[in-house]
């Protein structure tokens, strides 16, 4: 299974959603399929993708938060699987493409490439009731939508082959993308008369 395919799945549900993205080649990706405004690519910060998304599905509870992450990245951050379930906000759902690489940076091995360490079974042992793993594209095809369907936090843990995109360049620099995102988030908030 391929991350890419896997993103471009979920792609069609994700124009009202926001959207929070490793940087690399997962956020490429995303963009190649079409950038959205509420789609956020998180540059630098590793780990804390699903921090940010913690953030916003804590604070925008209207909203569905998708937070599409990497295995190096959430291995540096496994703290983050506790906090999710402490506050376990229903309004997100944290995908982690695990490709046992730090692709982005030279395909790297990381800790998940011997198999040994499984990160579905420590997102459940840090208390997320719905953490699963998956391994072909069906069975994340369900998982998805079952996530979607759930009125509850939801991990999805995506074994993929180490594939990146044929090609690395985003026109949309941080500063430019964070702006945009915010200003989504306010119109949705406007139209739908929530108190800011
Ligand atoms: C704190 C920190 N260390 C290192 C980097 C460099 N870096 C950027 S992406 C990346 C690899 C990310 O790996 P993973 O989350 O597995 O995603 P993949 O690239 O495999 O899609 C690294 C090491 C960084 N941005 N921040």
């Amino acid at each position: 299974m391929r991350r890419a395919g896997c993103i471009e799945m979920m792609y069609p549900e994700l124009e009202d959603k926001l959207v929070v993205t490793i940087m690399g080649a997962c956020a490429q990706e995303l963009y190649n399929l079409g950038h959205r405004d509420n789609f956020f690519y998180l540059q630098h910060a590793m780990g804390l993708a699903s921090s940010i998304g913690l953030g916003l599905a804590t604070h925008l509870p209207r909203e569905r938060v998708i937070v599409l992450d990497g295995d190096g990245s959430v291995l540096m951050n496994l703290g983050t699987f506790a906090t999710l379930a402490r506050y376990r906000p229903k309004n997100l759902v944290h995908v982690v493409f695990d490709n046992g690489s730090l692709l982005s940076t030279g395909g790297f091995t990381s800790h998940t490439t011997s198999g040994i360490t499984d990160i579905a079974a420590i997102a459940r042992g840090a208390g997320i009731e719905h953490a699963v793993g998956v391994s072909d594209v069906t069975a994340f095809g369900e998982a998805f939508v079952d996530a979607l369907d759930r009125d509850d936090l939801s991990v999805i843990v995506a074994k993929v082959e180490p594939v990146g995109p044929d090609h690395y360049g985003m026109d949309l620099q941080l500063p430019e993308n964070a702006f945009r995102f915010k200003r989504w988030i306010a119109e949705r908030r406007r139209a739908t008369g929530a108190a800011s």
